[in-house]
Protein backbone atom coordinates (compact mmCIF):
# COMPACT_ATOMS: atom_id res chain seq x y z
CA UNK A 1 0.00 0.00 0.00
CA UNK A 2 1.20 3.43 -0.63
CA UNK A 3 2.07 6.07 2.27
CA UNK A 4 -0.45 8.21 2.97
CA UNK A 5 0.66 12.20 1.23
CA UNK A 6 2.01 14.17 4.82
CA UNK A 7 2.44 17.68 4.13
CA UNK A 8 4.13 20.39 6.88
CA UNK A 9 3.46 23.94 7.51
CA UNK A 10 6.37 24.42 9.28
CA UNK A 11 9.95 24.96 8.29
CA UNK A 12 12.46 23.95 10.36
CA UNK A 13 15.31 21.76 11.31
CA UNK A 14 12.74 18.61 11.60
CA UNK A 15 10.48 19.36 8.53
CA UNK A 16 13.67 19.78 6.26
CA UNK A 17 15.09 16.52 7.33
CA UNK A 18 11.84 14.55 7.25
CA UNK A 19 11.35 15.87 3.65
CA UNK A 20 15.06 15.24 2.54
CA UNK A 21 14.47 11.80 4.32
CA UNK A 22 10.70 11.29 1.67
CA UNK A 23 9.19 10.92 5.46
CA UNK A 24 7.05 13.83 4.12
CA UNK A 25 5.92 14.85 0.58
CA UNK A 26 6.10 18.87 1.29
CA UNK A 27 6.47 21.93 2.99
CA UNK A 28 4.18 24.36 2.55
CA UNK A 29 3.89 27.59 4.36
CA UNK A 30 0.88 29.59 3.85
CA UNK A 31 1.42 33.31 4.09
CA UNK A 32 5.41 33.39 4.03
CA UNK A 33 5.17 36.62 2.34
CA UNK A 34 2.73 39.47 2.47
CA UNK A 35 0.18 39.38 -0.10
CA UNK A 36 0.11 43.07 -1.10
CA UNK A 37 4.34 42.88 -1.32
CA UNK A 38 4.05 39.71 -4.15
CA UNK A 39 1.75 42.01 -5.93
CA UNK A 40 4.33 44.95 -6.20
CA UNK A 41 7.23 42.63 -6.63
CA UNK A 42 5.25 40.07 -9.27
CA UNK A 43 4.85 43.54 -11.10
CA UNK A 44 8.86 44.51 -10.82
CA UNK A 45 9.92 41.01 -12.05
CA UNK A 46 7.18 41.01 -15.14
CA UNK A 47 8.36 44.51 -16.08
CA UNK A 48 11.81 44.25 -15.81
CA UNK A 49 13.83 45.28 -18.85
CA UNK A 50 16.48 42.07 -18.61
CA UNK A 51 13.32 39.17 -18.58
CA UNK A 52 14.92 36.47 -20.43
CA UNK A 53 13.01 33.45 -22.37
CA UNK A 54 14.08 29.96 -21.09
CA UNK A 55 16.22 28.50 -24.97
CA UNK A 56 13.79 25.90 -25.27
CA UNK A 57 10.34 27.47 -24.18
CA UNK A 58 9.49 31.13 -24.84
CA UNK A 59 6.71 31.30 -22.59
CA UNK A 60 8.32 31.07 -19.89
CA UNK A 61 10.77 33.96 -18.89
CA UNK A 62 12.86 34.48 -16.14
CA UNK A 63 15.26 36.88 -14.89
CA UNK A 64 18.70 35.66 -13.33
CA UNK A 65 20.46 32.51 -15.22
CA UNK A 66 19.57 29.20 -13.94
CA UNK A 67 22.79 26.80 -14.05
CA UNK A 68 20.27 24.53 -16.17
CA UNK A 69 20.90 26.76 -18.92
CA UNK A 70 24.91 26.37 -18.81
CA UNK A 71 24.36 23.06 -20.29
CA UNK A 72 27.99 21.86 -19.37
CA UNK A 73 29.19 24.73 -21.86
CA UNK A 74 32.39 25.90 -19.90
CA UNK A 75 31.38 29.60 -21.57
CA UNK A 76 27.87 29.36 -20.26
CA UNK A 77 29.20 28.87 -17.23
CA UNK A 78 31.63 31.63 -16.79
CA UNK A 79 29.23 33.76 -17.83
CA UNK A 80 26.63 31.91 -15.29
CA UNK A 81 29.46 32.40 -12.18
CA UNK A 82 30.10 36.29 -13.20
CA UNK A 83 26.86 37.29 -13.52
CA UNK A 84 25.43 35.64 -10.50
CA UNK A 85 26.17 38.43 -7.60
CA UNK A 86 24.88 41.08 -10.12
CA UNK A 87 21.63 39.16 -10.52
CA UNK A 88 21.40 38.83 -7.05
CA UNK A 89 22.09 42.09 -6.26
CA UNK A 90 19.39 43.50 -9.10
CA UNK A 91 16.81 41.49 -7.99
CA UNK A 92 16.92 42.06 -4.57
CA UNK A 93 17.39 46.18 -5.42
CA UNK A 94 13.76 45.62 -7.24
CA UNK A 95 11.93 45.65 -3.67
CA UNK A 96 14.23 47.42 -1.37
CA UNK A 97 14.22 48.43 1.61
CA UNK A 98 11.77 45.24 1.82
CA UNK A 99 13.39 41.81 1.45
CA UNK A 100 12.77 39.88 -1.32
CA UNK A 101 11.33 36.33 0.16
CA UNK A 102 14.46 34.51 -1.77
CA UNK A 103 16.50 36.74 1.02
CA UNK A 104 14.33 36.03 4.06
CA UNK A 105 14.43 32.12 3.62
CA UNK A 106 18.06 32.20 3.23
CA UNK A 107 18.17 33.86 6.13
CA UNK A 108 15.34 31.59 7.98
CA UNK A 109 17.43 28.36 6.36
CA UNK A 110 20.53 29.73 8.28
CA UNK A 111 18.81 29.87 11.25
CA UNK A 112 17.29 26.52 11.84
CA UNK A 113 19.58 24.48 10.40
CA UNK A 114 21.92 22.99 12.91
CA UNK A 115 25.15 23.92 10.51
CA UNK A 116 23.84 26.50 8.72
CA UNK A 117 23.50 27.31 5.22
CA UNK A 118 25.34 28.95 2.76
CA UNK A 119 25.73 29.82 -1.18
CA UNK A 120 26.78 26.68 -3.15
CA UNK A 121 30.02 26.43 -5.10
CA UNK A 122 30.56 24.96 -8.15
CA UNK A 123 34.47 24.92 -9.29
CA UNK A 124 35.36 27.04 -6.23
CA UNK A 125 32.84 29.85 -7.87
CA UNK A 126 29.74 31.17 -6.26
CA UNK A 127 26.43 30.30 -7.56
CA UNK A 128 23.30 32.57 -8.52
CA UNK A 129 20.35 31.99 -6.10
CA UNK A 130 17.07 33.38 -6.52
CA UNK A 131 15.48 32.65 -10.35
CA UNK A 132 12.37 34.69 -10.92
CA UNK A 133 10.02 32.86 -13.37
CA UNK A 134 7.37 34.42 -15.39
CA UNK A 135 4.69 31.63 -17.05
CA UNK A 136 2.23 32.87 -19.56
CA UNK A 137 -0.85 31.80 -19.47
CA UNK A 138 -1.36 28.19 -21.08
CA UNK A 139 2.36 27.44 -21.00
CA UNK A 140 3.48 24.36 -18.83
CA UNK A 141 6.65 22.85 -17.01
CA UNK A 142 6.47 19.58 -18.53
CA UNK A 143 7.39 17.02 -16.19
CA UNK A 144 10.78 16.52 -14.47
CA UNK A 145 13.61 16.54 -12.26
CA UNK A 146 16.22 18.71 -11.07
CA UNK A 147 19.75 17.17 -9.27
CA UNK A 148 22.61 19.10 -9.48
CA UNK A 149 25.36 16.35 -10.54
CA UNK A 150 23.88 15.70 -14.43
CA UNK A 151 24.65 19.48 -15.02
CA UNK A 152 27.94 18.94 -13.83
CA UNK A 153 30.68 17.94 -16.15
CA UNK A 154 31.80 15.55 -14.54
CA UNK A 155 28.23 14.21 -13.65
CA UNK A 156 29.20 13.90 -10.04
CA UNK A 157 27.96 15.98 -7.03
CA UNK A 158 28.71 15.62 -2.96
CA UNK A 159 25.37 15.97 -2.54
CA UNK A 160 23.01 13.96 -0.85
CA UNK A 161 19.78 15.63 -0.97
CA UNK A 162 18.35 18.29 -2.97
CA UNK A 163 15.40 20.34 -2.44
CA UNK A 164 13.25 22.80 -4.63
CA UNK A 165 12.07 26.03 -3.18
CA UNK A 166 9.54 28.57 -4.94
CA UNK A 167 7.45 31.18 -3.30
CA UNK A 168 4.63 31.92 -5.56
CA UNK A 169 4.15 35.50 -6.10
CA UNK A 170 1.28 35.58 -8.80
CA UNK A 171 -0.65 32.89 -9.57
CA UNK A 172 -3.34 32.66 -12.50
CA UNK A 173 -6.94 32.65 -11.45
CA UNK A 174 -7.38 28.92 -12.09
CA UNK A 175 -4.75 26.15 -12.96
CA UNK A 176 -0.62 26.69 -12.44
CA UNK A 177 -0.98 23.65 -9.50
CA UNK A 178 2.52 22.52 -8.86
CA UNK A 179 2.12 18.27 -9.48
CA UNK A 180 4.36 15.92 -7.68
CA UNK A 181 4.72 12.52 -8.76
CA UNK A 182 6.69 11.16 -5.43
CA UNK A 183 9.08 9.32 -7.51
CA UNK A 184 12.17 8.97 -9.24
CA UNK A 185 12.77 8.88 -12.75
CA UNK A 186 14.19 6.09 -14.14
CA UNK A 187 17.85 5.99 -15.24
CA UNK A 188 16.99 6.28 -18.44
CA UNK A 189 14.29 9.30 -17.43
CA UNK A 190 17.19 10.47 -15.91
CA UNK A 191 19.73 10.87 -19.04
CA UNK A 192 16.57 11.79 -21.25
CA UNK A 193 16.26 14.85 -19.48
CA UNK A 194 20.05 15.89 -21.11
CA UNK A 195 18.53 16.57 -24.15
CA UNK A 196 14.82 17.26 -23.81
CA UNK A 197 12.99 19.49 -21.35
CA UNK A 198 10.73 16.90 -20.09
CA UNK A 199 8.82 13.48 -19.81
CA UNK A 200 6.05 11.89 -21.28
CA UNK A 201 3.06 12.21 -18.60
CA UNK A 202 1.65 9.04 -21.11
CA UNK A 203 4.27 7.24 -19.61
CA UNK A 204 4.02 8.70 -16.09
CA UNK A 205 0.45 8.60 -15.95
CA UNK A 206 -1.38 11.00 -12.88
CA UNK A 207 0.43 12.32 -10.51
CA UNK A 208 0.04 11.37 -6.40
CA UNK A 209 0.47 14.80 -4.96
CA UNK A 210 -1.63 18.15 -6.54
CA UNK A 211 -0.82 21.43 -4.91
CA UNK A 212 -1.75 24.76 -5.80
CA UNK A 213 -0.46 27.57 -3.45
CA UNK A 214 -1.89 31.35 -2.95
CA UNK A 215 0.04 33.87 -3.81
CA UNK A 216 3.01 34.96 -0.89
CA UNK A 217 2.53 30.77 0.00
CA UNK A 218 6.46 29.28 0.37
CA UNK A 219 6.45 25.35 -1.18
CA UNK A 220 9.39 23.24 -0.86
CA UNK A 221 9.70 19.67 -2.04
CA UNK A 222 11.65 17.27 -3.07
CA UNK A 223 13.39 18.11 -6.58
CA UNK A 224 14.63 14.69 -7.49
CA UNK A 225 11.67 13.03 -7.82
CA UNK A 226 9.54 14.02 -10.69
CA UNK A 227 7.45 16.96 -10.75
CA UNK A 228 5.60 19.60 -12.86
CA UNK A 229 3.55 22.43 -13.56
CA UNK A 230 -0.38 22.43 -15.32
CA UNK A 231 -0.93 25.19 -17.68
CA UNK A 232 -2.50 28.58 -16.32
CA UNK A 233 -5.67 29.93 -17.37
CA UNK A 234 -6.35 33.73 -17.23
CA UNK A 235 -3.34 35.16 -15.74
CA UNK A 236 0.37 34.78 -15.45
CA UNK A 237 2.16 33.14 -13.21
CA UNK A 238 4.83 34.33 -10.76
CA UNK A 239 7.62 32.74 -8.96
CA UNK A 240 10.51 33.15 -7.36
CA UNK A 241 12.86 30.05 -6.43
CA UNK A 242 15.99 28.16 -5.61
CA UNK A 243 17.30 24.94 -4.62
CA UNK A 244 18.95 23.52 -1.35
CA UNK A 245 21.74 20.55 -1.26
CA UNK A 246 21.65 18.44 1.71
CA UNK A 247 24.83 16.44 2.39
CA UNK A 248 24.65 14.81 5.88
CA UNK A 249 22.37 16.46 8.98
CA UNK A 250 25.86 17.75 10.63
CA UNK A 251 26.16 19.47 7.27
CA UNK A 252 25.50 23.28 6.14
CA UNK A 253 22.74 23.59 3.77
CA UNK A 254 24.04 25.03 0.14
CA UNK A 255 21.34 26.86 -2.24
CA UNK A 256 21.99 28.36 -6.00
CA UNK A 257 19.32 28.61 -9.16
O1 LIG B 1 7.04 26.58 -10.23
C1 LIG B 1 6.87 25.53 -9.62
O2 LIG B 1 5.83 25.33 -8.95
C2 LIG B 1 7.91 24.45 -9.65
C3 LIG B 1 9.06 24.79 -10.55
C4 LIG B 1 10.14 23.73 -10.59
O3 LIG B 1 10.15 22.88 -11.43
C5 LIG B 1 11.20 23.72 -9.58
O4 LIG B 1 11.21 24.58 -8.67
O5 LIG B 1 12.07 22.84 -9.65
FE1 LIG C 1 11.90 21.61 -11.30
Amino acid sequence: MLKAIEISKELNADSLRKLIAKNIDAIHVPGFYPKDLSATFADCIAGHSELEAYKVQNALKRLGMGYVDVGKDADNANRYHSEAMRSIWGIRDMIYPNLTPLDHFRLLLEEVWPAGATIQTIDGRKSFVGTCRVIDPGAKMLPHNDRLARMLSNGTSDLTGQLAVNVYLDMPPEGGELELWLSEPTPEQDKEQETRDGLDREVLGEPRLVIRPENGDLVLFNSQLIHGVTPGVGGRRVTMSCFVGYRGDDQPLTYWS
